[in-house]
């Protein structure tokens, strides 16, 4: 390659990791259709290897009733667009962790949508304090298309382990696959080694299909 060549690209920004692009503006893009909130029946439960081996539920208002965080993040979907510099407020996993203990045994967790969809995470990358369960994205409640009430966010992962429509975390002792770890992507998902489909995948970077 030309040093004239190198001159005109663009310089890349640092903050896009391999194989990326900028989008401008903020596509929809999930699997099924967008669920419809009703504020009755509407929970966010923590079920499996709790410490104390209950269940716990909070209601749409003890949810919104939690200590709050906002984290600024950059967005990165496994079919190569990234957002950069988001600002996402909710209440951080840490703090559901802290109110709701995992027992010592708990290795990883299940994040759980509306419709059955789910993304499994290492709990100490859902314990990290950048993974939060936004409500707000730049000061704007969430729309319904963009995980009204409340998603996942996990800056350090592809897009796709950031459930929208979140239900339920479950507590596990052993790793399982989630539904696109499920479907042919990498359990990982780390964007920076462009962990993106489950071929690339190593022993032991997750459970077998
Ligand atoms: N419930 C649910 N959450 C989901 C998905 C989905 O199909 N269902 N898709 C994921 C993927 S692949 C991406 S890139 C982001 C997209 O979020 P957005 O529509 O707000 O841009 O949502 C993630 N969360
Ligand atoms: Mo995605």
């Amino acid at each position: 390659m030309g040093q004239t060549e190198h001159a005109s690209a663009e310089p890349a920004d640092p903050r896009l990791p391999p194989g990326q692009r900028l989008q401008r503006g903020w596509p929809v893009l999930h699997y099924g259709p967008v669920p419809r909130f009703k504020p009755l029946t509407w929970d966010l439960q923590v079920f499996g290897a709790t410490a104390s081996a209950e269940k716990h539920s909070w209601s749409f208002e003890e949810f919104h009733a939690l200590p709050r965080v906002t984290v600024r993040a950059d967005f990165h979907c496994v079919t190569r667009f990234s957002m950069l510099d988001n600002e996402w407020s909710g209440v951080a996993a840490r703090t559901l962790l802290d109110l709701v203990p995992p027992d010592e045994r708990v290795t990883h967790v299940m994040v759980w949508a509306e419709f059955g969809y789910s993304a499994n995470l290492p709990l100490a990358e859902f314990a990290d304090g950048s993974t939060v369960f936004a409500t707000h994205h730049d000061g704007e409640p969430l729309t319904v298309e963009h995980g009204f009430p409340v998603r996942l966010v996990v800056p350090g992962r592809y897009a796709w382990k950031g459930p929208k429509w979140v239900r339920a975390i479950e507590y596990m002792r052993a790793d399982r696959r989630g539904f696109w770890e499920e479907r042919g992507y990498h359990n990982l998902a780390d964007p920076w080694a462009e962990k993106r489909y489950s071929y690339q995948e190593e022993p032991g970077d997750g459970p077998l299909r």
